[in-house]
């Protein structure tokens, strides 16, 4: 056994926007790390695709137990009521990755609809901080009260660099970057580890998503370069959570090869 596997047993994990792209390779990334005693909550809105998921692992690996559970971050009183509605095996959360999230439109100011706007704010920035609230309370309780877990904030390159036509996005993971950094000092006397994982151009639905179900101009986004597969930022957000307690994986920026900002990337 892996000394991430050791690491990893017997833990609980809690993972948001598990139903697509790179929530859902963590989940199946944890599971093949440590599967002989983990514990999976896999949440999002589409339920049916977490049950197909928890489905696959649990065949795969029977060590592993999966609890799907449909949730929108975006909705503040579903997520206080999460925890609460949990089974007692599942109620001791040591992990949560706060990967739910997405992009809608390229549109600039001022044609900005508000309805994009306020479900890119309302998911990637008042929804993983609501999470966050939501789960902290029971590990800091933890440890003689010195607290212990694993906060895992999926950023992106986009927050640490604005571009045209990102400018709502951008902010949203600024904020996240802005938060994840202040919780990370607000949390320094306890033992709960923060971490950031900042991706670059990763193909998962999430540019489906930004031109509204349109796959053609999604695929023009990734036209002439290798982006990153969603299987390798999981692999970045398992190695980070399998480090020994005392390791903090602060903060990781993830390119693909061919990428050197949010704009630059070589194109063949
Ligand atoms: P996907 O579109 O493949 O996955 C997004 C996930 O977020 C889905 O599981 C979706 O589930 C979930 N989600 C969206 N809105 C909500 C909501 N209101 N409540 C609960 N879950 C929600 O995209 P990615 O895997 O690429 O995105 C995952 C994260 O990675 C996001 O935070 C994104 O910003 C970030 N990222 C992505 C990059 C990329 O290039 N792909 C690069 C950098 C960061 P459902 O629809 O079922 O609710
Ligand atoms: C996704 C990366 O550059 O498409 O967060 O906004 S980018």
């Amino acid at each position: 056994m892996s000394s991430a596997a050791k690491r990893l047993a017997g833990k609980t994990i809690l993972i948001t926007g598990a139903s697509s792209g790179i929530g859902r390779s963590t989940a199946l990334e944890f599971a093949r790390t440590s599967p002989d005693n983990l514990k999976l909550i896999l949440t999002a809105r589409r339920i049916n695709r977490l049950q197909d998921l928890a489905a696959e692992i649990t065949k795969e690996h029977p060590g592993v137990k999966v609890h799907p559970v449909q949730l929108d971050v975006s909705n503040p009183e579903e997520v206080r009521n999460l925890l609460g509605s949990l089974p007692d095996e599942f109620k001791e959360v040591d992990v949560l990755v706060n990967n739910a999230g997405l992009v809608k439109g390229i549109a600039q100011a001022p044609s900005i609809l508000e309805s994009d706007m306020q479900t890119m704010l309302s998911t990637n920035v008042t929804g993983l901080i609501n999470m966050t609230q939501a789960i902290l309370p029971s590990m800091l309780a933890r440890n003689n009260g010195v607290g212990a877990g694993d906060i895992i904030n999926i950023g992106s390159i986009a927050g640490r660099e604005p571009y045209v036509g990102g400018s709502i996005y951008c902010a949203t993971k600024a904020a996240v970057r802005s938060f994840t950094e202040s919780l990370r000092k607000e949390l320094i006397a306890t033992r709960v580890r923060v971490i950031a994982v900042d991706p670059g151009q990763v193909e998962t639905d999430f540019s489906v998503v930004r031109f509204y179900g349109d796959k053609s101009k999604a695929d023009k986004v990734y036209e002439g370069c290798e982006p990153l597969t969603p299987d390798d930022v999981a692999e970045v957000i398992v190695f980070a959570v399998g480090r020994r307690e005392n390791v903090v994986l602060a903060d990781s920026l993830v390119f693909p090869n061919h990428q050197a900002s949010a704009t630059i990337m070589h194109r063949r």
